[in-house]
């Protein structure tokens, strides 16, 4: 029987899951469950990452241990994960006493290959990512992945022999294993491939700067890099240097292609690196077979940023899990992301998403077909089964699309595979209308085997749906009186004709009722006024409008003075988001320009350079809708169209400005400008406006109409 091993990252205890470990996690998950499914015998290991200067960073300012910041927050992960119904086999912590004795076990096997001496090291070190940068990948000296200062840091370390693995290395990314690719998708291992032949220097896999780790072995004072003790979770987890090494023979390859074991790590492209260099690298020295594949996805994005707790950007599940449940958000992420590609989360696209696959797609549909067939046939499913028919056609068609989506990580495309057969199902109802024909001539033959079609088709649709939202799947199956197996559908299940014939449908309000997003927001908003990137301006208004005295006549932003609070940059966003901050934002930035050049403005502040100018992104904006906010007097929010994208943004010119007058306008935006929370709303730029004299009320700049949305002003 084939063998999976599945792995995900383990996570850094340093904060709390968000969406972007939930992404991963679930990713796993899902494909741990296709592969249950396909009957394979699959072991599916997480777990968390607790050592290392980013966690004892933290305690040292919360004042307690880097183990009791741990103990706090590594259940937070296995709580989430519970709640998300990931089906892990193990959770393996790296504080645990069976990882130590893993990893010591394993440096022993680089200490005898001779690829362990000790030298003295400094460098650039972002404690982020728990990793040197050499100078000239640095932007500004700052970390490419978290925006965040790097630190020089000098010690005497214990270094790996990684320069002698480069020729192994490239032969792996050139051979693959066991005619896969070792790195997937190819770009990230073309980077890969291209990293390693550029030239590999030595590795430091000790430090002697903190003390929070596991103790390196015959070196008093060093502690394991957290990287070469975090990677070997892998193994550790399946008794790696524990003497009972049944798992490791099991799940981890034997490296001479015997026996259908693959061992596949999942991993977000900020940490391929770590898992396609070093630890091949580590496992070739320690003589272990390298892991089958590492499968590698892009970043949820928020505000064109990687989500990160270093940025201060991350959006955590729980509010939409509160009011969407479980299922919704494990398909939102799972069907929103190309896999490989990035992703921008925002609620609106999560919405806008629920609504048509959810509420309106599978939902609506399975409630339609449970109504139709319970008044036609007394509460009970049909009679009579059809073996030749269009739904049975595009089941067949979606079973083969959604495999083959899976073993390629396609994961959006399965989702695809699932809303095309719902589509199918629908389009024959429409096309069959079973509605006239009860009326007409009552329960047929016929009837029966259209609204077994149906049925059957929905069936279908649930058994591939299991593996992204399990719970939903249980439940279309339970409401279309199958019995749902416990440990999971099987492969066998998507055989055409399984329901059965006269048993009890289950009708029940909807499965995913319709999301009104205007109230969504005004909830949400009412409960959490937090802004997203700026902090709420003192002095202002209780809807956050600043009070607005301009004297003199100004190009201003029409999202400030004689708005509301523009953005400020919060603590933690990286400098390059907080440079979009509006060059004209008196009010809120007075004196605030780090360097003061000798030249002044009109109005006598600073004079900027032209390549700090072009740092601001203007763009021509079409608005496409636009509405007052409530409860407030000057604020509009507007739906505007800049090129191929729609955004929302929220401008201070209610007061000059009708919803009418605004429609169809072109207007000018700054489209690079760092979001804020302005009455709850996430305004996504800002829209230029003089600010008249005496009075201060807004006048836009004025667009030609000829000139296309999404052309660049400069
Ligand atoms: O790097 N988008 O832990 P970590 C998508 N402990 N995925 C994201 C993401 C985002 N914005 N943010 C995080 C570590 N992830 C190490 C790993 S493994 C031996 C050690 C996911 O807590 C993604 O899988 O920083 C990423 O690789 C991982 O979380 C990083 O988690």
């Amino acid at each position: 029987m084939p063998r999976r091993y599945l792995t995900t990252p383990i996570y850094y205890v340093n904060d709390r899951p968000h969406i972007g470990h939930l992404y991963t996690t679930v990713v796993a998950d899902a494909l741990a469950r296709f592969h249950r499914f396909l009957g394979e015998d699959v072991r599916f290991l997480t777990g968390t990452d607790e050592h290392g200067q980013k966690i004892e960073k933290v305690a040292r300012a919360e004042g307690t241990t880097p183990q009791a910041v741990a103990d706090r927050n590594a259940p937070t992960f296995q709580r989430l994960w519970k709640r998300f119904e990931v089906g892990n086999d193990d959770f393996i912590r790296t504080t645990e006493a069976r990882h130590r004795r893993g990893v010591e076990a394993l440096i022993a096997r680089l200490d005898a290959a001779g690829d362990l001496y000790v030298a003295s090291h400094e460098g650039w070190y972002c404690v982020g990512c728990e990793a040197f940068y050499p100078e000239k990948d640095l932007l500004d000296g700052r970390c490419p992945t978290h925006g965040t200062a790097a630190e020089w840091q000098k010690e005497e370390n214990v270094f790996f022999r990684l320069s002698r693995y480069a020729d192994r290395l490239l032969s792996l990314y050139e051979k693959g294993v066991d005619g896969r690719p070792f790195v997937y998708p190819e770009t990230r291992l073309n980077e890969v491939r291209s990293f390693v032949a550029s030239g590999l220097k030595d590795l430091s896999v000790s430090r002697t700067s903190i003390q929070w780790g596991i103790p390196f072995p015959s070196r008093p004072g060093h502690v394991v890099y957290v990287w070469l003790d975090a990677l070997t979770n892998y193994l550790t987890a399946l008794g790696f240097g524990s003497g009972d090494e049944g798992l490791v023979a099991r799940y981890w390859p034997s490296g001479d292609g015997r026996g259908d074991v693959r061992a596949v790590h999942l991993v977000g492209k900020d940490i391929l690196r770590f898992h396609a260099v070093y630890w091949p690298a580590f496992l070739m020295s320690a003589g272990v077979p390298v892991p089958s594949q590492v499968v590698s996805h892009g970043w949820w994005l928020r505000d064109q940023m990687k989500m990160s707790k270093s940025v201060g950007n991350v959006v955590r599940p729980d509010d939409l899990v509160e009011s969407f449940g479980v299922d919704a958000l494990r398909w939102h992420l799972l069907a929103e992301m190309a896999f490989g590609q990035d992703a921008s989360f925002s609620d609106e696209s999560f919405l806008a998403r629920y609504n048509a696959d959810l509420a309106n797609g599978l939902g609506n549909t399975l409630s339609r077909v449970v109504r139709m067939a319970a008044d036609a046939f007394g509460g009970k499913t049909p009679s009579e089964r059809c073996d030749d028919n269009e739904v049975m056609r595009a089941a067949a068609k979606a079973a083969s699309d959604w495999r083959r989506a899976f073993e390629s990580y396609r994961l959006q495309e399965a989702a695809d595979a699932i809303r095309a057969l719902v589509t199918a199902i629908d389009g024959y109802l429409t096309a069959r209308e079973p509605w006239k024909l009860v009326k007409a001539e009552g329960a047929t033959p016929a009837l029966h085997r259209i609204h077994h079609n149906a049925l059957e088709g929905l069936r279908v649709a649930a058994v591939l749906l299991w593996p992204i939202a399990p719970a939903a799947s249980a439940e279309v199956l339970r409401r279309i009186g199958c019995a749902a197996p416990e440990a999971g559908p099987r492969e066998g299940d998507l055989e055409w004709g399984r329901i059965p014939l006269g048993a009890p449908l289950v009708p029940a309000p909807p499965l995913f009722p319709r999301a009104d997003a205007k109230a969504y927001f005004a909830a949400h908003d009412a409960h959490k006024e937090t802004p997203v990137t700026d902090q709420p301006k003192p002095g202002a208004t209780p809807d956050g409008v600043a009070p607005s005295a301009p004297s003199a006549p100004s190009a201003q932003s029409a999202n400030s003075p004689a708005g509301a609070a523009p953005a400020a940059p919060a603590a933690g966003v990286p400098a390059a988001a907080a440079a979009a901050a509006p060059p004209s934002a008196p009010s809120e930035t007075p004196s605030t320009s780090p360097s003061a050049p000798a030249a002044t403005s009109a109005e006598g502040g600073a004079r900027i350079t032209i390549e700090e100018f072009f740092r601001t992104d203007l763009r021509v904006a079409e608005v496409i809708a636009a509405e007052k906010v409530e409860r407030s007097k000057k604020l509009m929010k507007l739906r505007v169209r800049i090129g191929e994208e729609e955004r929302t943004l929220v401008a201070g010119i209610a007061t000059a400005y009708s919803p009418e007058q605004l429609v169809g306008r072109k207007v000018v935006v700054v489209a690079n400008l760092a979001p804020a929370r302005l009455m709850g709303i996430e305004s996504n730029g800002m829209v230029l406006a003089a600010s008249l004299p005496g009075t201060g009320e807004p006048s836009l700049l004025a667009v030609d109409p000829s000139v296309p949305s999404g052309t660049k002003v400069k």
